[in-house]
């Protein structure tokens, strides 16, 4: 889509020229991939600083893990773990940081550090969300999730997923744009894992285009997850290939932003699905390839 654009803060991230990387940085003892690695401040920030240097293009902090079966964390102890690690980012990296929480309190003293974007995998469901974003004019996800972390993997049951999925993010979307939330601020995922069997996060892939129609860029989070573990049948230290498998076929059928873990291989796998999706297609044009072999 040309010329879209999501706004941050004073920001304005183009959507359409590539494809857009967020790192995933969990300050957490127990995400599924990465939990315990970054609970120390000091490798949190580094960690984030490195995947800038790789190519991230948004570093997404998050300090309550939404594993499948995970309990919530009280609000004083997530934003103890996220704020200084913010507040150290925000001074030392170009690209804007975003907060992975799904509770307004977090969220207000995550921006008050230097956050620009609010990650919600529970697209405003705390009734003060929306209004936090408005006032720190940030940038926000809306994502789709069945339930809450503790339960969501329980049988996740849809008639129809990708027509519910959609549904769900277009009355999100409008409930913010009526909370006051510019709509250019609004970004929409469909929240792949939370509350969806193998099938249904499959099916929610391929249909990526129902959520393009929806006018606002797509952001999807394969990364590690369990549904390339049981493609695979390997464990979640062994699933980059399979990360880059789904996060080619997202950004050929023309996600915006993807949310990952390995940002240096997946920025190489993007820089060649974006060219050859942005490409002409006729062969003809500026050519830089004169002295290239293959
Ligand atoms: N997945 C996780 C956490 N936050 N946020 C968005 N917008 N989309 C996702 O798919 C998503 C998310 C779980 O993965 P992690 O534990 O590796 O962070």
């Amino acid at each position: 889509m040309r010329g879209l654009v999501w706004r941050c803060g004073d920001l304005a991230l183009d959507c359409s020229e590539r494809t857009l990387v967020m790192g995933i940085l969990n300050v957490t003892p127990d995400s599924f991939s990465d939990g315990g690695r970054y609970l120390d401040r000091e490798a949190a920030i580094a960690h984030g600083i490195r995947m800038v240097d790789e190519g991230a293009d948004i570093v997404d902090v998050g300090g309550e893990s939404t594993r499948p079966g995970s309990d919530p964390v009280p609000a004083e102890l997530e934003a103890e773990r996220v704020v200084p690690v913010i507040e150290a980012l925000a001074s030392k990296v170009p690209v804007p940081i975003s907060i992975d929480t799904r509770k307004a309190s977090v969220a207000k003293v995550a921006l008050a550090a230097g956050a620009t974007i609010v990650n919600d995998v529970a697209a405003g469901a705390d009734p003060d969300m929306f209004h936090v974003v408005r006032e720190a004019r940030a940038g926000l996800v809306l994502m789709h999730m069945l339930g809450d972390p503790k339960t969501m993997q329980l049988e996740p049951r849809y008639d129809d997923v990708v027509a519910e999925v959609k549904e769900f993010l277009r009355e999100r979307l409008e409930a913010a744009e009526l909370a006051g939330i510019e709509p250019e601020r609004l970004c929409i995922d469909p929240g792949i894992g939370f509350g969806k069997t193998l099938e249904h996060n499959l099916a929610l892939l391929h249909h990526l285009d129902e959520l393009l129609e929806l006018g606002r860029p797509v952001l999807v989070g394969p990364s590690r997850k369990r549904f390339i573990g049981t493609l695979l049948d390997l464990p979640e230290n062994e699933r980059l290939e399979g990360t880059a498998g789904a996060v080619a076929w997202c950004a050929a059928r023309g996600a915006h932003v993807v949310r990952v873990h390995d940002v240096l291989p997946i920025r190489r796998v993007l820089g060649v699905v974006d060219a050859i999706a942005r490409s002409n297609g006729s062969g003809a044009g500026a050519g830089s390839d004169l002295g290239a072999s293959a």
